[in-house]
């Protein structure tokens, strides 16, 4: 049914058109109507969270209206589309961004303020929306901020969880996990309830024959259905508003099956619906990590199949011919989650409209472009045959076929080469059999791709080696991560975002961060740099507060801050800095009162979620605390020494922490065994005096095995806070742009890791003297029952340190010392903080994405005029 408003009617609409407020007195009308119409509250019942919502509300008819718009004009112009598929995005809150985006937040602040409210209390009434665990997720909330922001035509496409990432509660010492049900009252997702698909699970396939042609048919099994829901995404300074189409599941049919209610099986009816809810109720809550279950491989195939089917329905409308598909869609896959849209697609393409295999083919490769995020073998999904054929009869039959047509290729380029079959299956001849979701990425994408410089050529050089030389170097490519400096320093740090605008010619920064580059015209500026100190020392006091309110314990801001806040991982060394810690405690204590006061006070704070069934993590975290339980009322160490776990970190907390940061810890070992490479880094200059286990003189070697980037470093430097750090990652490229003499770098490279390794199992394995120490005052009880950690301990002493935390040991605690030192001077160590933020202009997402739409999606933006 047509549902277009005729011509003649059509004048009456534009008379009408939704504007919205521009000024105080507008905004201030729409959130009385909407907390007297839309709440039906009034001024005698309006608390902060009805504040929240009217002046969310007042926002989201704005943003609607530019949205509407946006989507209109790509619609009518049917140019080429990014979908970004990720099963995570970590999004944090809404309001303030959207205030931001759309360049209003002055005006709210006076109007919320004429009616009773401090701004900063209603903006902290959301709940954050936290669909993802950590780095991936919160890098797709970044890239459609970006995408958003630089006018490209894109959509997101993810699963609509009940439950986002747990809420962490600390409970004696204790991490517990609390259900993070956040969708009570959610004022920025539209459920659109005529937006629906059908997705089917498991039954047969069947061969049939129709005008001479043999087609397969998926038949029987189970149908769920998907419903969207879908959220405006703001630019910043643009009306570009984008759409994120999350999708919920539900059973197909209605609430329940009435025939099987009405026939007495009541039960039967309530299992099928609770059954279908499940599959879009929960997060899995591992990062870097992958558990094979059904219900996580039924999640991504509901997600990728709903919106492959939209996306397909979207440019069919077009009537265009199908070759033509790759010339208006662009897909990416972030990690191999959604790998399966590539089998979906072909199935579509061949199954459903009758293409022929190479043509679809040709078609289905031209549209995906797959990124890469590690090298960790525990985090490479694969999944066992069986089960893919069970849910997905027809899928396995088409990898089957995929891997079939690539294995040809490969025998006939490498004709007397057996093994490289074996090693680039697809489907791995392991018992049981499993396809190996990444290899399946790489075969139906044009372009792979890592997200930092190193990590690219890595997967280059080790687990994708033999795919380079199958297809060539030209299908793999580097896009090195970045941030969105709209959330993660003006809407984090507005008053230096203010102070750097007055230096930078306004706020242009935002929408080009290199412009940052004229800081360094006023480094030696002495009120600059006062300023500067001043707002540091004020969101200290922020975090200050945050800490007494959230734990009682009160930190002196003028001391030192030091942070790490991540997830809790091994690989991430959480345990390094908690034993660097109690090694400054023991030194403290051994002191004179005399000798004491000559020490740098510092607070050491920590923040992070452990996956519920990781329970080293877990015990990182309780020893933590402990530590802190004894260090924070012990009178000898007073203001030196506090040790502060915060509760639940997540994005909101985020914003908060890392303004309030000196320096913040980006630790993790440097290689793996599984990939061992040699990389020299030609702008580090190395022989650091400190590293004594294999420190090198002349040029560094490392690799960058273990995480591929990490983002967290970035948002610390944008925000004015120094980093301690090894030799991996984005590190390593934040040092390239910001200098050598503006980072803590430590600690063993990793040409040397793995002799290190081995030397540890065959060889007499002899711990760091002063961490023997900290181990036996952990073992007489100091904090606490002593079993608790000894799991801890024992992973260093006994087998075979793997992350190599006693090797690092040394150089890690002397560089802290280095890190006290340069923290006396705080005239040199403000300017090192204002040279780096003028050198981080590289770290922008808008990069990012620009690098993505030119060689990966070849997509050109599409302004819309504003209103
Ligand atoms: N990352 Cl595979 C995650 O956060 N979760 C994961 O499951 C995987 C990767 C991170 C990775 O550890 C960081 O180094 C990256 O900076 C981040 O993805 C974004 O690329």
């Amino acid at each position: 049914v047509e549902a277009s408003i005729p011509e003649p009617q059509r004048e009456a609409w534009q008379r009408n058109q939704i504007t919205g407020f521009t000024d105080k007195d507008g905004f201030e009308k729409e959130v009385v109507r909407h907390v007297e119409t839309t709440l039906a509250r009034s001024m005698f019942n309006c608390d902060e969270i009805a504040a929240y919502s009217a002046t969310s509300l007042a926002f989201r008819d704005r943003l609607v209206t530019h949205w509407n718009k946006t989507q209109q004009r790509q619609t009518y112009r049917d140019t080429k589309r990014v979908y970004y598929l990720s099963l995570e995005f970590l999004m944090g809150r809404a309001l303030d961004n959207a205030m931001l985006n759309v360049g209003l937040k002055d005006i709210a602040k006076d109007g919320l303020s004429d009616l009773g409210f401090r701004i900063e209390d209603v903006i902290k009434q959301e709940h954050d929306a936290a669909l993802g665990n950590g780095g991936l997720g919160r890098l797709a909330a970044c890239f459609l901020d970006s995408l958003a922001t630089l006018n490209f035509p894109a959509w997101g496409y993810g699963l609509r969880y009940r439950y986002g990432i747990f809420k962490q509660e600390i409970i004696d010492g204790y991490q517990v996990e609390v259900p993070d049900y956040w969708l009570d009252f959610n004022p920025w997702e539209f459920p659109r309830h005529d937006v629906t698909v059908d997705i089917q699970f498991f039954g047969q396939v069947n061969k049939k024959t129709a005008d001479g042609k043999t087609v397969s048919v998926w038949e029987g099994g189970e149908i769920v259905q998907a419903v969207a829901y879908d959220v405006p995404i703001p630019g910043y300074d643009t009306p570009t508003t984008n759409n994120l189409r999350l999708w919920s599941s539900k059973a197909s049919g209605g609430e329940f099956d009435f025939q099987k209610f009405n026939s007495g099986d009541y039960e039967s009816s309530v299992a099928d619906q609770q059954r279908a809810e499940t599959i879009s109720a929960v997060l899995y809550p591992n990062d870097n990590l992958e558990r094979g279950k059904e219900l996580r491989l039924k999640q991504q195939y509901f997600w990728v199949a709903a919106s492959l089917y939209d996306i397909v329905r979207r440019f069919k409308k077009a009537k265009r011919p199908w070759r033509e598909f790759p010339d208006q869609v662009a897909i990416q896959l972030n990690d191999t989650h959604p790998t399966l849209a590539i089998v979906e697609l072909q199935r579509i393409l061949v199954d459903i409209e009758g293409l022929e295999w190479d043509v679809a083919w040709e078609i289905v490769t031209s549209t995906f472009g797959y990124t890469n995020h590690t090298v960790l073998p525990e985090a490479l999904e694969k999944w066992p045959v069986g089960l893919v054929q069970h849910l997905l009869p027809r899928h396995l039959q088409i990898i089957y076929d995929i891997n079939l047509y690539f294995l040809q290729t490969v025998e006939k380029a490498f004709p007397n080469d057996r093994d490289i079959l074996r090693r680039v299956s697809i489907i791995e001849e392991s018992q049981p059999k499993m396809v190996r979701m990444a290899f399946l990425a790489i075969v139906g994408s044009h372009k792979v791709n890592g997200v930092a410089e190193l990590h690219s050529d890595l997967i280059q050089t080790t687990i994708f080696k033999d795919f380079v030389a199958i297809y060539g170097p030209d299908k793999f490519t580097n896009v090195t991560n970045g941030i969105t400096p709209r959330r993660w320093l003006h809407q984090a740090n507005p008053r230096l975002s203010e102070l750097i605008a007055s230096k930078c010619g306004g706020y242009e920064f935002l929408k080009d961060l290199t412009l940052l580059s004229q800081l360094k015209q006023h480094v030696d500026d002495k009120q600059f740099r006062k300023e500067w100190a001043e707002i540091k020392y004020a969101n200290k006091v922020r975090l200050a507060k945050h800490i007494k309110d959230t734990t009682g314990v009160v930190v002196n801001p003028a001391a030192l801050f030091d942070v790490q806040v991540k997830r809790i991982h091994e690989y991430k060394r959480q345990q390094l800095n908690i034993f660097g810690v109690i090694h400054r405690y023991l030194t403290l204590k051994a002191m004179t009162p005399e000798e004491r006061k000559t020490q740098m006070p510092r607070v050491s704070i920590f923040g992070g979620k452990a996956a519920p069934g990781y329970w080293m993590a877990k015990q990182i975290i309780h020893l933590i605390n402990s530590v802190g339980a004894v260090v924070n009322k012990d009178d000898d160490v007073g203001d030196l020494l506090k040790v502060i776990f915060l509760e639940d970190y997540n994005v909101s907390k985020a914003e908060m922490i890392c303004p309030a940061s000196d320096i913040s810890e980006h630790i993790s070992t440097a290689g793996t065994e599984y990939v061992y490479l040699q990389l020299s880094i030609p702008f580090i200059s190395t022989s650091y005096s400190f590293v004594e286990n294999g420190g090198h003189d002349g040029e560094a070697v490392t690799d960058n095995s273990q995480r591929a980037s990490g983002t967290s470093n970035m948002k610390f430097v944008l925000n004015g806070g120094l980093i301690i750090g090894t030799l991996d990652g984005a590190n390593i490229e934040i040092t390239r742009e910001i200098g050598e003499s503006n980072i803590f770098l430590f600690g063993n490279l990793s040409e040397d890791v793995e002799d290190l390794r081995h030397s540890h199992t065959y060889g007499a394995h002899t711990i760091d003297p002063d961490l023997d120490k900290v181990f036996d005052e952990i073992e007489k009880g100091t904090f606490g029952t002593p079993h608790d950690f000894s799991a801890m301990i024992a992973a260093v002493r006994q087998h075979g340190d793997y992350y190599l935390v006693s090797d690092d040991f040394h150089s890690y605690i002397e560089t802290h010392h280095l890190v006290d030192k340069a923290y006396r001077n705080q005239d040199e160590w403000i300017a090192k903080c204002i040279r780096s933020v003028a050198c981080m202009g590289f770290f922008t997402s808008d990069r990012c994405i620009n690098e993505y739409a030119e060689e990966i999606w070849n997509v050109e933006p599409l302004v819309v005029e504003r209103n």
